[in-house]
């Protein structure tokens, strides 16, 4: 052994000797690359970008002809070289691709499937991390861009693209074409200072999609660089003149755990908040292996350790969702309340409360995230606190215009002679587009809520700037949205006048973390291809939206601002004949970047739902005559199959909820056929509870994005089938949704910022990013996210760790996974009202 230790320490002197007596070649700024894992990044090194390379002489060039799809052709991406430098302050990269016969412009902004260099910054800390966080950058620079004359208009995409400032002059070169490109440093480099490298290059040779890929570091074998910043090899900054050789560290480890490991201690799994006195109680256990014989459980009191109450677990199953096997401990005949754990053997659940009041808070926190997210006004400390406030975002969008361009099917948008004032409305999510599909679920949410129960949410109540106008606090946040979904109409005289845009975002996404902009140049003389904020398209499903949620606003808000109902009726009625004269505007997904798509193929929900609204609001049996000639009048607005009772897309069963409101003025039979459809559909809820080994109604299928939306509206219907029939089983299916959506689930995690031992920390937004030195805040309490994705779509999530797992187990707690951990208004919304409803309801 000794002697072995003895031989290593040699080794390891004579190549720590050998190293740093090594001299750079004479004609070089830097050593050469130690291939596919270190580049020496020569520094200072006076550089002009001006896509002229004279400047770079000296500087190591390193070529690239390897990867996971290499090229037959030599002439057509058969291999790119690069070279990377610094001034001290800037990084500059400069790239070739061999290239014969450039691709381009043939799939829109997927620029990484057609020829494209790109290159990787890791310029955190963290050089081992294996997911992206806002100082790790992919950059991908295309041939389209070639000539262009500003440096700083470009069309790049990756990862924080947007936000790393890169500027670049793209450029033919003898045999293919290149760029040289720069971007600021967060920090000035020292001689043997670490970053993560990574240099790609896509090809088409074949003129289709991407057939060659070709990948500096070797640690990147499977092209997983765009997802995984771990396998990005090392920039080592050197001193120019220098002869010691500084040679790369051993990264620190810190790669994220999934959710599932955190809560290891606490393995009975409980609503991590609380459970009423007088409801539902329910647990579960999960086991390693199934067990006939059922465990002794135990609550306990948290003050005193008193086993205040004991019992059998009941038999145990499999949950299919999860994977686990889990026993169920009901506790329903306890209630005191008071603090309590849950224990069986050496197991223990996370401390809850048995109480009253469990909602309070969160109701009014729940309903806080819609001011929060307010644009067009300053988000003021008095009413949120130091910690999350801001100046005002965007209020440029009081003048916006048409998009005007090709949009990524290759389709050329006119633009319009028109720019609308779209102001106000809140930010979609962590993203700062506005889109009319999902305002009108939202809104609609809201104002039914308040509907529902006109007393709740009274002047006073919540904490916004409108809370002494003698008008319902809830009514206040809705109108916000409201006056935005006006605002998107197209004026009259114009081509498809009275229709509603589909959403207004801009071209590109913006970097995250970002702290939404107070002006915008929204480019409404079209200068700028790569910048601008328009108003997408109008299409029939946000005319409907608006028809709809004008229609409920002028019923509600009559007695409060009868100026304010009449305008909204008079919207209303022009977007409903807008649509009925185009009724197939069905596209929405334009021009497919920097916004979601928000694309909905069928609109006879839509027509369904306001149908419903306007007649409720006018009593103009036109409107009846519509709606019950729709065949959702007759199944609810839900058939078989459906998983969430309504989303965005799907938005019939918003049309019977609120004739369910007004039921006692339908006809008898009609009024009948309003209640059973909504039992019916709240009874297939209870069965699904009754399969799903976690008490969820929501069954293995119905895990997709933004699945925890679906729980909730899935609850929010059972909610109504309580109110219209008395049964109490409906109430408890309300409980246990909430339960599962407060820890009580195959992640032992509680979606909700705030509420729960282990609780959501790290959402998909730009302002709440949780970089509290830099001025970007964890979020505030009481905001739901996403959930569980069977199919992620997004590199935070796309790891075996988290997309490998059993389907309501995909997520993760990672501010990159906008696929399981985004938030938004339409996800909040349901949130609120069960939260509320529960709340309201002992
Ligand atoms: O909620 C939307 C979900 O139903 C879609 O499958 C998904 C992809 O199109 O988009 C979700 O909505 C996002 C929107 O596109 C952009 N803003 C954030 C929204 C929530 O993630």
């Amino acid at each position: 052994m000794k002697k072995y230790a003895y031989l290593f320490l040699l080794l390891v002197f004579l190549l720590t000797t050998l190293a740093t007596t090594a001299q750079p070649d004479d004609d070089l700024l830097a050593p050469p690359e130690v291939v596919g894992e270190v580049v020496y990044i020569p520094f200072p090194v006076a550089i002009t970008l001006d896509g002229d390379l004279d400047d770079w002489a000296g500087v190591p060039v390193i070529t690239v002809e390897r990867g996971t799809m290499t090229s037959d052709d030599p002439a057509n991406n058969g291999a790119f070289s690069f070279a990377v430098a610094s001034d001290g302050e800037l990084f500059y990269i400069t790239m070739e691709s061999v290239d014969a016969n450039i691709v381009t412009g043939q799939h829109g902004r997927d620029f990484w499937n057609e020829d494209s260099l790109e290159f990787y910054l890791n310029l955190s800390e963290d050089l081992a991390v294996s997911a992206y966080t806002s100082a790790i950058f992919q950059i991908n620079i295309n041939p389209g861009d070639i000539g262009n004359s500003d440096p700083a208009v470009l069309t790049i995409t990756g990862t924080n693209s947007g936000s790393a400032q890169v500027r670049a002059y793209v450029f033919e070169t003898g045999d293919g074409w290149g760029f040289e490109a720069a971007l600021p440093l967060p920090f000035t480099p020292e001689h043997g200072q670490e970053i993560g490298l990574q240099a790609h290059a896509n090809g088409s040779v074949a003129g289709e999609g991407r057939d060659v890929k070709l990948i500096w570091s070797l640690a990147d074998s499977t092209d997983t660089s765009w997802q995984n910043p771990s396998v990005f090899g090392r920039g080592i900054f050197f001193e120019v003149g220098r002869t010691d050789i500084p040679q790369p560290g051993a990264a620190t480890e810190s790669t994220p755990e999934p959710e599932a490991e955190a809560m290891a201690e606490y393995v009975i799994r409980v609503n991590q908040v609380g459970y009423f006195p007088w409801g539902i109680k329910i647990a579960v256990y999960p086991t390693e292996a199934e067990v006939d014989v059922p465990v002794e459980w135990a609550l306990v009191a948290v003050d005193d350790g008193a086993r205040v109450e004991t019992g059998l677990t009941q038999p145990s199953l499999r949950d299919r969702a999860s994977g686990d096997i889990v026993n169920l401990i009901d506790f329903s005949a306890f209630t005191t309340p008071g603090t309590y754990q849950l224990q069986a053997g050496d197991a223990y659940s996370a401390p809850f409360e048995i109480g009253d009041d469990i909602y309070r808070q969160l109701t009014h926190d729940a309903l806080a995230y819609f001011y929060h997210n307010r644009t067009g006004i300053p988000i003021e400390a008095q009413y949120v606190g130091e910690t999350w406030a801001r100046p005002a975002g965007h209020v440029t969008d009081n003048n916006v215009t048409c998009f005007k361009g090709v949009d990524n099917t290759g389709r050329e948008w006119p633009g319009c002679d028109y720019t609308l004032d779209a102001s106000g409305g809140w930010y979609d999510a962590g993203d700062f587009g506005k889109y009319v599909v999902n305002g009108g679920i939202s809104v609609w949410t809201l104002l039914n809520l308040y509907e529902f129960d006109p007393e709740a949410f009274g002047d006073g109540s919540l904490s916004i700037p409108e809370n002494t106008n003698d008008v319902p606090d809830i009514l206040d946040e809705a109108r916000w949205e409201m006056n935005f979904l006006l605002g998107m109409q197209v004026p009259p005289g114009q081509p498809q006048a009275g229709m509603a845009h589909h959403k207004l975002h801009g071209v590109r996404w913006e970097g995250l973390p970002m702290l939404p902009p107070t002006e915008w140049d929204n480019d409404n003389a079209h200068a700028n291809p790569a910048g601008g904020r328009y108003l997408m398209p109008p299409s029939t499903a946000a005319t409907l939206n608006l028809a709809a949620s004008a229609a409920q606003c002028a019923r509600l808000w009559q007695p409060y601002d009868a100026e304010f109902a009449a305008r909204c009726l008079q919207a209303a009625e022009i977007a409903w004949q807008a649509a009925q004269d185009n009724p197939v505007f069905l596209y929405g997904n334009i021009p497919g970047e920097g916004g979601g798509p928000y694309d909905d193929s069928n609109v006879q929900d839509e027509f369904y739902w306001a149908a419903v609204e306007l007649y409720l609001t006018t009593g103009d049996t036109q409107y009846y005559d519509r709606l019950k000639a729709s065949p959702y009048f007759q199944n609810g607005g839900w058939q078989p199959g459906k998983e969430s009772a309504m989303y965005w897309g799907d938005v019939a069963i918003l049309g019977t909820l609120s004739l369910a409101l007004h039921h006692d003025t339908l006809p008898e039979a009609d009024s009948q056929i309003v209640r059973d459809q909504i039992s019916r559909i709240a009874d297939g809820y209870l069965n699904i509870i009754e399969g799903e080994g976690y008490r969820v109604p929501m069954p293995v299928t119905g895990y997709s994005w933004g699945s925890n939306s679906g729980v909730l509206n899935n609850a929010l219907v059972m909610a109504y089938a309580h109110r219209l029939t008395g049964d109490e089983r409906y109430l408890d299916g309300v409980i246990q949704s909430m339960d599962y959506v407060l820890g009580r689930n195959g992640l032992n995690f509680s979606f909700v910022s705030g509420y729960g031992t282990h609780s959501m920390m790290h959402p998909h937004h730009r302002f709440w990013a949780g970089e509290p030195a830099n001025g970007f805040p964890f979020p505030p309490p009481g905001v739901v996210a996403g959930g569980p994705n069977a199919n992620p779509s997004d590199p935070a999530a796309q790891v075996p760790q988290v997309a490998g797992q059993p389907t309501s187990r995909r997520y993760i707690d990672h501010r990159d996974s906008y696929s399981t951990n985004e938030v938004t208004i339409n996800w909040n919304a349901p949130l609120a009202w069960v939260a509320a409803y529960l709340h309201g309801n002992h």
